[in-house]
């Protein structure tokens, strides 16, 4: 494969004067964790092979667990911090993964869009299509909507043997463990210095059932609940079959926003199947809102309701079983019949 090198700077340099001085450096690596290229200082030196040596460092074990948890398919977009730098992940076609290193103190919701956009550029010079490395303004809405499209895309997630599995989004104010939550599930890990998710990770999991001999596969979306980004938040909401709305039992606020999350994703995807959950259950001393409350207003909107602590894993296992049998029951069974 012969790609076109010196069109890929040109299109990194764009990218650098796109996001200005918040940004360290921008790499394009394989999935097996190796620099295909990176942004040089201007576009007639070469790569600095020392920054390229620490960065590639820094993002190896991240890469290696995307390339292990999404062998089979698409990972979309990820972001990733450390106590000095920001990542943003992004796949560019099936061979390659755009990254972008920010400084700490960067937002990495302005960067998204253009990340996007880098990266489906980057997939075309790769597949050896023409495309231009100029990277416009992206404030108008129709850029919006490319990217929305793109994101689209992304939610066709293929699974093994050509089969398609559910997509499962979460609802809920931000803090109140939903990424916990999705992490305990799928790596059976509670970490506690996991920092806010910006921007959406995808993420597989398969829930078996010996005794229905069935198998329900999930591809779990998570997206920060603070994000400005409303388009994405649209899309990430659409065309979901299942759902997880979460509030923390601890804090007063997030459960009285349920119905309203509720209201929004019913709004976006009709059809789905919703369970509610009350998370934190470990921080007794600090319960504000009683298990009764969680069953009613559960009873109220025709949700089942179970509370669980992402942090001690209890009742974890059974949240997303229940949320597999409601799947099983609406698409399954009914089916059969
Ligand atoms: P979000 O994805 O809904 O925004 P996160 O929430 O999963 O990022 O969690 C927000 C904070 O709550 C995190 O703390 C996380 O460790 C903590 N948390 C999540 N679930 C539980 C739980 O069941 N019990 C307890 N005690 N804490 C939990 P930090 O301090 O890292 O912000
Ligand atoms: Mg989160």
């Amino acid at each position: 494969m012969s790609i076109d090198t010196k069109k890929l700077q040109a299109l990194l340099q764009w990218y650098k004067q796109s996001i200005g001085e918040n940004l360290v450096t921008a790499l394009i690596v394989n999935r097996e964790g190796l620099v295909i290229d990176a942004l040089s200082k201007n576009a007639e030196e070469s790569v600095d092979e020392e920054i390229v040596g620490g960065v590639s460092a820094l993002v190896e074990p991240v890469l290696t667990r995307i390339t292990k948890e999404f062998s089979s398919g698409s990972f979309g977009t990820g972001t990733f911090d450390t106590e000095e730098y920001r990542f943003i992940f992004c796949e560019a076609g099936p061979e390659a993964v755009f990254v972008t290193i920010l400084k700490a103190i960067a937002g990495v919701d302005p960067v998204f869009p253009y990340a996007y956009l880098t990266a489906e550029k980057i997939a075309r010079i790769f597949d050896g299509r023409t495309v231009s490395p100029v990277i416009p303004k992206l404030i108008s809405d129709s850029n919006a909507e490319n990217i929305e499209r793109k994101i689209e895309k992304l939610q066709k997630v293929k699974v093994q043997s050509g089969e398609y599995a559910f997509k499962l989004i979460l609802g809920g104010d931000g803090a109140v463990g939903k990424t916990s939550l999705v992490h305990r599930f799928v790596e059976n890990t509670f970490a506690k210095d996991y920092k806010s998710t910006i921007g959406t990770s995808i993420m597989k999991k398969e829930c078996n059932f010996k005794e229905l001999e069935s198998a329900v596969r999930f591809v779990i979306w998570d997206l920060a609940g603070q994000s400005q980004f409303q388009r994405v938040r649209k899309s990430y909401l659409a065309n979901a079959e299942a759902g997880i709305l979460v509030y923390d039992v601890t804090n007063r606020k997030s459960f009285e926003n349920i119905k309203n999350w509720h209201n929004e994703i019913k709004k976006v995807s009709p059809n789905i199947s919703l369970i509610l959950v009350g998370n934190k259950i470990d921080l007794k001393e600090d319960r504000a809102v009683k298990s009764q409350e969680g069953n009613t207003i559960a009873d109220n909107l025709g949700l089942s309701y179970i509370e669980t602590s992402a942090k001690t894993g209890e009742n974890i296992n059974d949240a997303f079983k229940m949320l597999a049998l409601l799947m099983i029951k609406k698409y399954f069974i009914t089916e059969e019949v």
